[in-house]
């Protein structure tokens, strides 16, 4: 957006001229860095609030905002645990939009590919930089009437740290900002740290300014019917309207660490991915490596990076579950930073057995939103059945009585815990190491009923770029898509995208230098069923096997890989079985000849499609994989 401020201005009488009678309620407007107190003319004299509260991210404002929420109704305490709240929204704002998330520039070619002529992008949405201002400047204006805007400085990464990112959220919700303290690092430090770096500029109002216009259901005023997630990456900003629900207003997170850090990483040499990040330690050793793993939402991605391993001699922690920020340092390693200070995961299909240390990681300090709750405080949500008593009222999570066995869902499918990463039991000592952890390997995969096998390794950097862009995952019924298709998430990181897919591929490639370590890359599946639809593999505390076999890899053994025309397979028993009982390794490895020609091929026609002229066309020439699988498989 244009400043309409004229340049020869100075910024306090922008400030005069813009705040007008703002009441500041809480903080010093004149100690903010200049470049701080610009943005924030410019967005309190669009969004014309009530007031201005200038965040510090300390313990007394975490209590105030949590008094102030719970008063108003909108967070119910859990009193079986310590400083847990519920919190229930407008079931109109339960998930991320996609068909409503924006990436602006002046040259569409910069945001996305070129599609094959007919074809509808998948890979982000564009519009025009002045387009987008248009629409930002008329839904913003005046959309804070009457509330008080928040100003939050944050920090993605440790504070000060090389590998970190500062960020300013401007927020017309104290819910957002409850999160945001707990999902990124809020503190008043960031105005000194911020010197001369760049901040992103983030800015998010539900679009319910008062007096409201629509009905306030569960007291979480939002707008949905006009909700918009627009990206400027040139001016690194970010404006967010009409929901209040996780991704989309919680801004450090998908707009900020993936859309907008994957072009500053382009702009800067690294890597911004969707992607978790843990360590095992071989504990007869006392060697520690690190892997990253990307998959698509739904595959478990953060059930694996808090893995118990189930064989002995592994000890695993975890540094992220969500976001990795890689970058080779000057000695040739790659080092993975987590920006994010704690966990946002889906509830149902979490428990004891599936994930016993992100269930220990939620009893304190953290949010649940849309999940069911007990008579006694509790909170319940689908998967929990065989942990709570049987005989305990439940109230789903539209506030009506339920009972287990009842039609319909006692919370809602997408229902999340916000929690303190610090919490989890087995956090990596090393999780907050400004410099990053080392990483050995990135594992891509997704989750393939048929055809796929439980992991396979590939050929070399360029591969494994390769395999990357062909990820492609069994939907669920979640978000905006429904019935079970598979689909297309390339790199895991479809919806998000911050600029040309292609060009993004074509960075992935420039990563390789002669100098530089790079780590092997693999592929794996979990959800490989047989013929009645069983799973072929037990998963969960047992993928750490798989783990062992490609830490073994990375150590370099050749003895536990043949070569196949998809990439290197494990061995016949080269992967630790014991006590595993029967495990049909020849189905759970076999490559039916003429699943993966058509699945090559359509992987091919979907890139085609989808990236047209902007992909790297030598990843097609050098690895001609189509060829290997029809004359050798
Ligand atoms: O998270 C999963 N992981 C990764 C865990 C570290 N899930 C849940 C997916 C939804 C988020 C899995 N589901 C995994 C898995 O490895 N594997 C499966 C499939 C599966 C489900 C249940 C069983 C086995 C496999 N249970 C029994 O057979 C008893
Ligand atoms: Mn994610």
């Amino acid at each position: 957006m244009e400043d309409d401020a004229p340049e020869f201005m100075e910024i306090h009488e922008i400030v005069i001229q813009k705040l007008g009678h703002v009441p500041i309620v809480k903080g010093d407007f004149h100690m903010l860095p200049k470049k701080v107190q610009k943005f924030l003319a410019k967005w309190v004299y669009t969004c014309k609030p009530r007031a201005l509260y200038i965040c510090d991210g300390s313990h007394a404002e975490a209590e105030e905002v949590t008094h102030k929420l719970i008063e108003r109704g909108v967070l119910t305490k859990l009193k079986k645990y310590e400083n847990c709240y519920l919190c229930r929204t407008d079931p109109a704002d339960v998930a991320r939009v996609e068909s409503k998330t924006w990436i602006a520039t002046d040259d569409k070619y910069e945001t996305v590919p070129h599609v094959r002529q007919g074809v509808r992008g998948i890979l982000g949405q564009w519009k025009h930089t002045k387009e987008m201002e248009e629409e930002v400047n008329s839904d913003l204006d005046g959309c804070m009437a009457g509330r008080t805007m928040y100003v939050i400085p944050f920090s993605m990464g440790p504070i000060g740290g090389p590998l970190s990112k500062i960020g300013v959220q401007l927020t017309d919700s104290n819910y957002v900002l409850l999160c945001m303290r707990i999902m990124t690092r809020v503190s008043a430090d960031i105005w000194e740290v911020l010197g001369d770096n760049d901040f992103v500029r983030c800015v998010h109002s539900m679009g319910c300014p008062r007096p409201v216009q629509r009905k306030v259901v569960n007291h979480w005023p939002c707008n949905p019917d006009k909700i918009m997630i627009g990206h400027f990456p040139a001016r690194r900003e970010i404006v967010s309207f009409g929901s209040g629900y996780g991704g989309n207003s919680l801004l450090g997170k998908k707009c900020f660490a993936l859309r907008i850090a994957s072009v500053i990483a382009r702009d800067e040499g690294w890597l911004a991915e969707h992607m978790l990040i843990m360590g095992l330690t071989n504990e007869k050793t006392g060697e520690e490596k690190f892997v990253c793993a990307a998959f698509p939402s739904a595959c478990g991605k953060t059930n694996l990076a808090m893995i118990q391993p189930t064989i002995p001699g592994y000890k695993v922690r975890v540094v992220g579950d969500d976001i990795a920020w890689l970058r080779f340092d000057d000695k040739g390693v790659l080092r993975a930073i987590n920006p994010e200070n704690g966990f946002l995961g889906v509830l149902p299909g979490t428990n004891m057995k599936t994930n016993p240390n992100a269930m220990l990681s939620f009893q304190n300090i953290s949010i649940f939103t849309n999940v069911a709750e007990t008579a006694d405080g509790g909170v319940f949500w689908e998967g929990m059945e065989d942990e709570i008593d049987k005989n305990i009222a439940i109230t789903n999570w539209l506030g009506q009585p339920w009972k287990i066995g009842m039609p319909g869902n006692a919370a809602h499918p997408n229902s999340r815990f916000t929690c303190p990463a610090s919490q989890c039991p087995i956090i990596h000592p090393k999780w907050e190491d400004p410099k990053g952890v080392p990483v050995s390997a990135l594992i891509f995969g997704g989750r393939r009923p048929t055809g796929v096998p439980l992991v396979f390794e590939s050929y070399s950097w360029q591969h494994g770029v390769m395999v990357g862009a062909c990820v492609k995952s069994e939907s669920t019924a979640a978000a905006e898509h429904t019935g079970k298709k598979i689909m297309h998430d390339p790199m895991a990181m479809r919806p998000f995208m911050g600029y040309n897919f292609g060009k993004y591929l074509q960075h992935w490639l420039d990563m390789e230098k002669p100098d530089r370590n790079m780590p092997k890359s693999f592929h794996v599946n979990w959800f490989r069923v047989d013929e009645h639809g069983k799973f072929l593999w037990p998963g969960f505390g047992d993928n750490v096997r798989v783990l062992d076999w490609v830490l073994r890899r990375c150590a370099g053994d050749e003895s536990i890989a043949v070569k196949s025309p998809i990439g290197y397979l494990p061995k016949k028993g080269s992967i630790d079985l014991t006590g595993l009982g029967d495990i049909k390794w020849d189905e759970l490895f076999s490559l039916p000849k003429h699943y993966w020609l058509d699945d090559m091929r359509e992987s091919k026609l979907f890139l085609e499609d989808q990236v047209g002229t902007d992909f790297p066309q030598v990843i097609w020439e050098t690895h001609a994989q189509e060829k290997r699988i029809e004359e050798q498989l």
